[in-house]
């Protein structure tokens, strides 16, 4: 579709980017997406899929930390989640770890499997860093003795406050066997991970993960759901201990997108078409 057209429509670069399907309607040979916002978080938005039990997954310039209290919109951020979390998503789906993940539909839209989102941040550390840095007062970088996994109580207004596994199950948020099955899905997630950083000169420190519950007739099964990313992951250059993840925003090292497009080059699926550098460099 010519530029023109779509902006004389009003429609936004991603809705161009996005070819006519099941739920869009075409005015004037213009696809128009006619679909409902099911839910809008601080990085993403989801909307109906076009089938039952499906969501097109939106990543946002947006950045925040410190539970929202610091907020930004960085150009070009959503566009390179959206092509590291599917590289993520497709990687590990392929050693069997089952995703949310269908496919990526353009620039910052990806097809996802609708899931009941479980209510914790499952978060693995094998380094130091962040919060339990803070909390056990040990220098950021410090290796565990094994990689260590941790629940946070997914509430924005308490803070996602950290909580033990005891808490999950007598509050029913999760069962005694979807945690063990959460830990070693969350266990395989971080050797994988640290392995493909590992190749590409990068230490993976830490990551959040958010596990989803889909039902196949009455029995559930569990999924990795939400995104991964460098706005959930820590990520270390091992030869220079840049940071290359959400705390150069955090901590106000230096520009976002750069390190996230240092990633994104290094893993060879940078997008061709990142606004904020004139002349990307193409890896495939
Ligand atoms: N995380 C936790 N909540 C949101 C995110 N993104 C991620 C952080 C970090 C890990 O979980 O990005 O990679 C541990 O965070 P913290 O703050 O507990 O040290
Ligand atoms: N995204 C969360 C927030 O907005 C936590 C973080 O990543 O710092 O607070």
């Amino acid at each position: 579709m010519p530029q023109v057209l779509a902006r004389k429509v009003g429609l936004d670069y991603d809705a161009r980017m996005t070819r006519p399907r099941a739920g869009m309607r075409t005015v004037k040979g213009v696809s128009m997406a006619r679909r409902k916002k099911i839910y809008e978080g601080k990085a993403k938005i989801l909307y109906e899929g076009p089938e039952p039990g499906t969501l097109v997954q939106y990543f946002k310039d947006d950045a925040t930390a410190f539970n929202a209290e610091k907020k930004a919109v960085i150009e070009g951020k959503g566009v390179l989640n959206n092509r590291l979390s599917e590289f993520f998503m497709t990687g590990l789906s392929q050693i069997g770890v089952p995703t949310h993940f269908i496919k990526r539909l353009n620039m910052r839209e990806q097809l996802v499997r609708q899931v009941e989102i479980v209510p914790l941040e499952v978060i693995v550390r094998n380094f130091a860093a962040g919060s339990m840095a803070k909390r056990l007062g040990l220098e950021e970088g410090t290796a565990l003795p094994r990689p260590i996994v941790e629940f946070s109580y997914k509430d924005d207004a308490l803070g996602d406050p950290l909580v033990p596994e005891e808490y999950i199950v007598a509050f029913g948020w999760a069962s005694q066997q979807d945690l063990d099955d959460i830990i070693s899905l969350a266990l395989r997630v971080n050797d994988w991970m640290s392995g493909v950083m590992f190749g590409v000169g990068i230490k993976l420190i830490d990551f959040k993960i958010e596990i989803g519950r889909v039902w196949d007739n009455e029995f559930p099964r569990l999924l990795l759901a939400d995104e991964i990313s460098p706005d959930s992951c820590r990520l270390w250059d091992i030869e220079t201990g840049q940071k290359l993840d959400k705390d150069v925003f955090r901590r106000d090292l230096g520009n976002l997108t750069d390190a996230y497009t240092e990633v994104a080059k290094r893993l060879g699926v940078m997008p061709s078409n990142v606004t904020h550098r004139p002349k990307p460099t193409l890896i495939n």
